[in-house]
């Protein structure tokens, strides 16, 4: 059962792979899932200059889920645009994530990260978690001039990851903005931002940074994660390549997100609880559920979503 898929033109051995953040800021980290069976590389969202991240702890895992204040750490642009070419080697597509802290920044990335060619570029508009910066995807004209300045910048598929939005309203125009900004492929979703988990013995939160405010990930976001799969899906009328990023815990999770319309999955909560050998798991239970639904490819399922009858 062949479990590759292509986004942007780009072909990828499984469907699988990390989500930006888990388990991919240092060489040691992006050469750990060259090795393992993810379908990719995707490099933690990178900024200007090296950061250490917000104040530990700043993430905590919970059944169902996860909050998490990282604050960005991470190596710098320069240091993964020297890293890039190394990860090559893989044999797998290699995405580089920028996430400048004004607009500049994301230029600056853009042009450079371009340069050791990475096989796509995703732009994150959506990080949650630096105090004072708003997710600047919930500015749509501030979104959509940024990408028209990336745009030109880059030779490679440039997508975008996108924070879940809560209202169709909110969808139809995030859909208008993507249209006219030469995307090539979303990423939905990024964390649901600024969550609070209380630890109620301690009568404190679980993480230190913004208050114990952070992004919720994990199983617990599944149904907004595929909410917002199936209504860009069917707001860009299944033109626009979707990696479904949010839930993804078992091969049946992965399943409901080709229903609405993914052509791959990222996975973070699970991938940091469990390490690189979550993808040969989430393979094995995603042909299990395939082959019982007699199903020959996932190329069958994208996007067919049924209605239910009546
Ligand atoms: O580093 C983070 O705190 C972080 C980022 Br950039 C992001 O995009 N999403 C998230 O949950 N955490």
């Amino acid at each position: 059962m062949d479990l590759s898929t292509t986004i942007a033109g780009v072909k990828f051995p499984t469907c699988f792979m990390n989500a930006s953040g888990a388990l991919c800021v240092t060489r040691e980290e992006l050469f750990a899932l060259g090795r393992s069976r993810a379908g990719a590389i995707v490099t933690k969202s990178m900024t200007v200059e090296p950061r250490v991240g917000n104040p530990e702890p700043r993430y905590y895992g919970f059944p169902g889920g996860s909050i998490n204040s990282m604050g960005l750490p991470n190596l710098g642009y320069r240091a993964y645009a020297e890293l890039i070419p190394d990860l090559k080697q893989f044999g797998k597509p290699v995405i580089a994530s920028i996430a400048g802290l004004c607009e500049e920044d994301f230029l600056t990335m853009a042009r450079v990260i371009n340069q050791a060619l990475p096989d796509l570029i995703e732009v994150n508009l959506s990080c949650p978690n630096i105090p004072g910066k708003p997710q600047i995807a919930y500015d749509p004209a501030d979104s959509e001039r940024l990408l028209k300045r990336v745009r030109p910048l880059i030779t490679v598929p440039m997508g975008v990851k996108l924070p879940p939005y809560f209202d169709p309203a909110h969808h139809a125009v995030m859909a208008e903005v993507i249209r006219r900004s030469g995307v090539d492929y979303l990423n939905l979703i990024n964390s649901v931002g600024n969550g609070l988990v209380v630890d109620p013995k301690r009568e404190t939160p679980v993480i230190k940074p913004k208050g114990g405010f952070g992004g919720l990930g994990g199983s617990l976001i599944k149904p907004v994660a595929l909410a917002n799969v199936r209504a860009f899906w069917k707001l860009l009328e299944g033109h626009m390549p979707i990696i479904g990023t949010g839930g993804v815990a078992r091969g049946v999770d992965a399943f409901e997100h080709v229903l609405c319309g993914a052509s791959a999955v990222q996975v973070g909560t699970l991938l940091v609880e469990e390490g690189v050998a979550v993808f040969e798991r989430l393979e094995r239970e995603l042909r299990e559920e395939l082959v019982k639904r007699g199903k020959q490819s996932l190329e069958e399922s994208r996007g067919k979503l049924r209605e239910l009858p009546g």
